[in-house]
């Protein structure tokens, strides 16, 4: 194909968890209960936004095709026929969770089947630690390694359309005339992040040009739910030892030292940027406190000259003391608590990796009520370290012990989920996990790949532990979910009517996952094949809000008071101003 035929520089395509969801029969059960996505994972990375910022500043055409989105929205939809409408010159996929091992694998393949001289571009987390592996499939042209490849894409494409030689492009894994692999140097790992911010503007006016608004959606529900993330960092300093994005894994896998924080300014325009078409709840990740006082403070005063009317949740690691959470209550009127103690068991916790006392947990929560916290969101765990069943449903009366001291506020949420549905490959735990008394069923890419299939969660879990089984681990997110269901009751959070409907819905799809284990019993392939195809639809019912109603994640969103999206509004207007022109 000639080079004026490609519509666009680059497409990032981001592909549904399993390919085709649609058609095969997976009971995905809780594994996405904590996210707002579904069980398919449609949230495309945050760096797509900025990938696509840096492109278009320099003169390039990007899109976005959230294809999962799509999928799910219109489970009709023709997808080899959707993407061989778009011609572009490379093609970007995401491999940045694992638990898209087999989707992004699979589009990959169909990419290159539709368009053979079009480049297949893999990137992400998962993408680097697995880039041997991702590069051996044939149909998969580059790889970059690393967190940070905004600049790099833009050589990649010029390379490309200049025909030069790819061993100057750092991070690139590519193949050379002969299909050797060549894997150059690691060497950009840039230290300040001051040309990274994503623009929302270019995001909305980019779905307007496409005439394409749900490729762009960040997931599903996101009109009627417009929670956006706003990233502070790349890295991390902590170290928490099922984690896949730690301090060591970044140091190993991605040349990092420490966590690189954007500055205020940098993190100031882009929320100005956003807060213009949305007023939906912002969710800062990474520790503005981890930085040090004097960069969070710095931070909260350009929060406070912003003046955000935006509800604002802080994502932290550590409970803030009194006098950071006073600092936050001036700088932002509308201020949110988001804190994972993993474990009600002080031991269990310090072997996650988060060192930090329940007294310091409920000073934080009672300081944060005394301060007008909109909500504190408390997040637990199953999986831990050393965590038996007694130990899970020990957290649900902890959780019990919390509503009953601070229920009445109505501004205490807690929830309790599985680590599911992997074990972040290079934490800690993965890497040696039997030292961590960890089994691992999958190591490989293809292990993980072929997970996926497997039809219920319980296969596709890829560990247990010494004092978990795979079993274990089901029986105790269905039972604690029963439990804090009853807590949520006894302390009002819930109406009878509410926890009645999610009480059957807890014991239906816990029954019916030992059900998908007797149909597995069957010996002749064809038969338990056919069974579990008719099964489909219970599958999916039972792959949404079990161990966690999202409704319930939702209020704490509700109440947020967000009204439609601004930027909807503005869509509207440009598309109505548009048809008003062409039909008089
Ligand atoms: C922010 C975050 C989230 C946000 C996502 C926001 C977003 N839209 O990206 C939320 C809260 C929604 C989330 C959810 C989940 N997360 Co998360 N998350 C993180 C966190 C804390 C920071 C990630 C980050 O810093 N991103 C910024 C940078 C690194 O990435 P980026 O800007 O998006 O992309 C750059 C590069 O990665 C690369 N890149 C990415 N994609 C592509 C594609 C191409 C083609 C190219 C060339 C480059 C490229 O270039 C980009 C620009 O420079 C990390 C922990 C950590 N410290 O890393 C965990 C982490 C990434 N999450 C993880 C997991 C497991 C999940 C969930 C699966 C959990 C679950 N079961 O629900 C879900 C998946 C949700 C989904 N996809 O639907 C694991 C991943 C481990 C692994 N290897 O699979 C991590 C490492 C740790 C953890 N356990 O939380 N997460
Ligand atoms: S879980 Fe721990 S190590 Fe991982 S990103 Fe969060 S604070 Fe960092």
């Amino acid at each position: 194909m000639s080079a004026n035929n490609y519509k666009y520089d680059l497409v990032l395509l981001h592909a549904p968890a399993v390919y085709d969801f649609r058609k095969t029969s997976i009971m995905f059960g809780p594994i996405s209960d904590v996210v707002p996505s579904s069980s398919i994972f449609e949230i495309y990375p945050i760096g797509f936004g900025s990938i696509a910022r840096h492109l278009k500043n320099k003169g390039m055409r990007v899109r976005i095709l959230n294809l999962a989105v799509k999928m799910l929205l219109d489970p009709k939809l023709d997808v080899e026929k959707l993407l061989g409408s778009i011609k572009s010159r490379v093609f970007g996929i995401d491999l940045h969770w694992l638990c898209h091992a087999h989707g992004s694998v699979e589009v990959a393949k169909l990419v290159k089947k539709i368009h053979p001289y079009s480049k297949v571009v893999f990137g992400g987390i998962s993408a680097t630690y697995y880039h041997k592996e991702v590069m051996a499939y044939p149909f998969i042209d580059y790889c970059f390694r690393g967190d940070s490849t905004e600049p790099l894409m833009e050589q990649l494409i010029t390379t490309l359309k200049n025909g030069k030689n790819f061993e100057q492009i750092p991070n690139l894994c590519w193949k050379n005339e002969q299909g050797e692999i060549i894997y150059n140097k690691f060497s950009y790992i840039p230290d300040e992040l001051e040309n990274i911010q994503i623009d929302y503007k270019n995001i909305f006016f980019s779905a307007l040009r496409d005439l394409d608004l749900s490729g762009y959606l960040p997931f599903t529900s996101w009109v009627d739910y417009p929670v956006t993330a706003i990233v502070l960092s790349r890295g991390c300093n902590y170290n928490c030892n099922v984690c896949g994005g730690s301090n060591d894994f970044y140091k190993e896998h991605c040349g990092r030292r420490k966590a690189v924080y954007r500055t205020p300014k940098n993190i100031g325009e882009e929320i100005k940027s956003l807060t213009r078409f949305i007023n939906g709840p912002l969710l800062l990740i990474g520790d503005l406190f981890l930085n040090g006082k004097e960069y969070s403070f710095e931070l909260l005063e350009e929060f406070k000259r912003l003046k955000i009317s935006n509800q604002i949740i802080f994502e932290v690691s550590l409970p803030p003391t009194k006098e950071e959470l006073i600092h936050i209550s001036e700088a932002i009127p509308r201020f949110n608590i988001l804190l994972s103690p993993e474990s009600h068991d002080e031991r269990v916790r310090n072997l996650f990796g988060r060192h930090f006392t329940n007294k310091e947990t409920e000073d934080m929560i009672e300081n944060a009520i005394a301060l007008g916290v909109g909500r504190v969101d408390l997040f637990f765990m199953i999986g831990l370290p050393e965590q038996t069943k007694e130990s899970v449903m020990g957290t649900v009366d902890y959780c019990d012990y919390l509503l009953g001291r601070f229920a009445k506020s109505k501004k205490l949420s807690v929830y309790i989920s599985p680590l599911s549905p992997f074990l972040d490959p290079g934490s800690k735990v993965f890497e040696n996990p039997e030292a961590h008394g960890y089994k691992l069923f999958y190591r490989t890419l293809e292990e993980h790949r072929q997970a996926l299939l497997q039809p219920s969660w319980k296969y596709i879990l890829n560990y247990e532990t010494k004092w978990l089984s795979r079993d274990g681990i089901v029986e105790s997110s269905y039972e604690s979910a029963l439990g804090m269901n009853k807590i949520k009751l006894k302390h009002g959070l819930f109406t009878p009517k509410q926890a009645k409907k999610q009480e059957e819905k807890i014991l239906e799809a816990y029954a019916f996952s030992k059900e998908i284990d007797k149909v597995l019993t069957i010996k002749d392939e064809t038969e338990r094949n056919n069974k579990l195809q008719s099964m489909k639809r219970h599958m999916d019912k039972y792959s949404r809000s079990t161990t966690c109603n999202m409704k319930d994640l939702e209020w704490s969103i509700m109440i947020f008071n967000v009204r439609a999206p601004k930027f909807l509004r503005v869509i509207f207007f440009y598309m109505w101003s548009g048809l008003s022109k062409v039909f008089g």
